[in-house]
């Protein structure tokens, strides 16, 4: 099957005695929690790894636009449709600002189009799964915009300037939908009994889909040292897991809900909960293509980006008028 199909290459965490003048004055600024802005000098592979991590990241906002995207029509009252529609059209104001911030480092945007649609660059593993019921747009607003925001506050304070402060905003909407997530699921673990059975459910369903957003456990990330000694990334995968299990079981609790982890219990000792492991062989499956939607969501995005051709081509057509007229008065 196609999509997602590059498979990853673990990079050296480079020392100081293998850094170069400019690779440590680089390194300093890091340390001393300077901003890089785009016009400064960066390494290669800080400018390649910052690409595709902020190229994944924007296309996980577009294609999340798609599971939740389908249930506009069927939002059971009038304030969900329109809370639902806004959101949808937040996560692609979050796909725009991470493209831009991405275009910065020397990429343009049809590339990374291309890169997505070819399956050369992935997107988040969560959007590979099916949306079956009303309940599940509560249970993606909680737990996978709740997963959203445990990982993308940190990064307000990443090293690269147009992707922390692009962090910012995007993360005060996040924090909205989380919300919105939560309040949906409250009415309905509230309601009647088929109600309240479609949200446990749904956060059956969506719990350990949520747990693998983080990323795969620390021993199988081949990112996280090298990322973390640049700050692109503030926290391992393993570390924000935590946090997120640690904050959304007590949620849990007060829906009445309870988390499908019989292993799940707090532990005195460490003051974290402990839990069990997602089906890690799961992840590595649904990440290289062969998850329940991969096909679907692809397919779906490569359509809008066929059906578009004619918006950008009438964009290059005026723009190419304009500046003709432009030229002829001058
Ligand atoms: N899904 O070395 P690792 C949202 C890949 S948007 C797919 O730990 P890293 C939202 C990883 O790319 C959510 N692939 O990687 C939107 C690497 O493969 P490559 C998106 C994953 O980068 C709309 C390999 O596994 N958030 O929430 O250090 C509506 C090894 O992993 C995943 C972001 O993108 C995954 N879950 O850490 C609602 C945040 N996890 O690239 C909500 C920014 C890992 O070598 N990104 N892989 O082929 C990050 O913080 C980091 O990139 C990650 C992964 C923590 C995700």
């Amino acid at each position: 099957m196609y999509a997602q199909m590059v498979k990853s290459t673990g990079q050296a965490v480079r020392t100081r005695d293998d850094m170069t003048v400019e690779e440590r004055a680089f390194q300093d600024r890091i340390d001393r929690g300077e901003k890089i802005e785009p016009k400064d000098w960066m390494p290669e592979g800080y400018r390649k790894n910052l690409i595709r991590q902020i190229g994944q990241h924007a296309h996980s906002e577009i294609v999340g636009q798609l599971p939740e995207g389908n249930w506009i029509t069927r939002a059971p009252t009038l304030e969900r449709k329109a809370n639902l529609l806004a959101k949808v059209q937040d996560e692609a104001g979050h796909g725009l600002y991470l493209y831009c911030a991405a275009e910065t480092l020397g990429v343009s945007r049809d590339e990374l189009f291309d890169m997505l649609h070819t399956g050369k660059m992935k997107y988040s593993s969560i959007f590979n799964y099916p949306t079956l019921t009303w309940a599940d747009m509560g249970a993606v607003g909680w737990l996978v915009d709740g997963a959203a925001i445990m990982n993308q506050v940190p990064l307000q304070r990443t090293s690269y300037g147009p992707y922390a402060r692009a962090m910012v905003r995007i993360c005060k909407e996040e924090s909205f939908h989380q919300r919105q997530g939560f309040q949906v699921m409250l009415t309905m673990a509230r309601g009647t009994k088929d109600q309240k059975r479609m949200a446990q459910d749904a956060l059956n369903r969506f719990w350990y889909p949520a747990l693998m957003m983080f990323g795969p456990s620390d021993k199988e990330s081949v990112h996280s040292a090298q990322s973390m000694a640049w700050k692109i990334k503030m926290n391992t995968n393993d570390e924000l897991r935590q946090k997120f299990v640690d904050e959304t079981v007590p949620q849990a609790e007060f829906l009445g809900l309870s988390v499908p982890d019989e292993k799940l219990t707090w532990n005195e000792e460490t003051e974290h909960y402990d839990y069990s492991e997602p089906d890690w062989s799961e992840f590595f499956d649904v990440i290289s293509g062969n998850g329940p939607c991969n096909a679907e969501r692809l397919k779906t995005r490569k359509k809008a980006w066929d059906d578009g051709a004619w918006v950008r081509e009438a964009m290059l057509a005026h723009a190419r008028k304009s500046r003709a007229r432009r030229e002829a008065a001058e």
